[in-house]
């Protein structure tokens, strides 16, 4: 894709970004604008909404209607936005603190109405912005400033959590496969329903420096190294698979009617 075209979609008035140099959430925002660019969506009529932490800078940047909102509500902000206006490309994009620590009942409830927004889960394993305190998907042994000792706290899998609650498209990445990340958020953008694409990405900063990965790279060869395609997955024992991070489309459920659509539908039968 021409470079041009991306730009386009950038707000670069604000640039240069907040983000440390070589952080994570720069290859997920290029792969959602790669995404949106291929989709020829249009910006006045895509939102994205974000909460609170570094991840959630991300709507800042890109021109078309964003909403910065509070941290864990998102989701709530986006629920409202695909509600008043069903036809509007809606994205959500979160921190892991963000989507399964404050904002989780926001997180499982959109799951399961099954509305029709692509959430993208930007999960660096650790409060970025804050200071680097532990969240919900910090793997366990691993050093965070509120877990001197290590994290003892079992992770949420945060792609098992979204098909638990009733997520019909939920697909994951890491930022050492670009590509497959647009890919995935273009599938999930087109899905009619509540998508999930959880993105593995690093807070070198935060994470990195307390858990011997500080560099970018070291993040990057990390992830190259540990990333298992779902249909490989499927043929490994859970012994094998311990440390793995499985990619790909990991479920998709069709046929079931999208949240606007059944409330639709409650409209035209009241109304007459
Ligand atoms: C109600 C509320 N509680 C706490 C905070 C402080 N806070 C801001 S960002 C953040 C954590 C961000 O972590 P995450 O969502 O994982 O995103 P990251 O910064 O790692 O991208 C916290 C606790 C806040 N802004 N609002
Ligand atoms: S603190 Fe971490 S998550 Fe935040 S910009 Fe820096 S590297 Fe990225």
């Amino acid at each position: 894709m021409p470079r041009e075209d991306v730009m386009k979609w950038l707000r670069s008035q604000y640039m240069p970004h907040i983000w440390c140099p070589g952080c994570g959430h720069g290859v997920i925002m290029h792969a959602l604008l790669r995404a949106l660019c291929a989709l020829d969506k249009d910006p006045d009529k895509t939102v994205i909404s974000s909460g609170i932490g570094c991840s959630s800078r991300l709507p800042g940047y890109v021109d078309t209607c964003t909403l910065h909102t509070a941290h864990g509500r998102s989701l709530a902000f986006a629920t409202g936005v695909k509600l008043a206006d069903p036809e509007l490309t809606v994205v959500d994009v979160m921190g892991d603190g963000d989507c399964t620590a404050i904002g989780g009942n926001h997180f499982i409830h959109a799951c399961r109405r099954n509305i029709g927004i692509c959430a993208i889960v930007m999960n660096n394993n650790i409060y970025g912005m804050t200071g680097g305190q532990a969240s919900p998907t910090t793997p366990p042994g691993a050093f965070a400033t509120t877990a001197p000792y290590g994290a003892i706290d079992p992770p949420f899998d945060v792609c098992h959590l979204a098909i638990g609650a009733g997520a019909t498209f939920v697909a994951r990445a890491t930022i050492a496969q670009p590509t497959m990340c647009e890919n995935l958020i273009k599938k999930g953008i087109q899905h009619d329903g509540f998508s999930v694409i959880e993105i593995v990405t690093h807070c070198h900063t935060q994470f990195g420096r307390k858990n011997k990965r500080k560099e970018p790279i070291e993040n990057y060869n990390f992830f190259k190294d540990n990333s298992v395609m779902k249909a490989k997955a499927d043929s490994m024992s859970p012994e094998e698979l311990k440390g793995k991070i499985v990619i790909g489309e990991l479920f998709q459920k069709d046929g079931e009617m999208e949240y606007t659509a059944r409330y639709g539908q409650i409209i035209d039968k009241v109304s007459g």
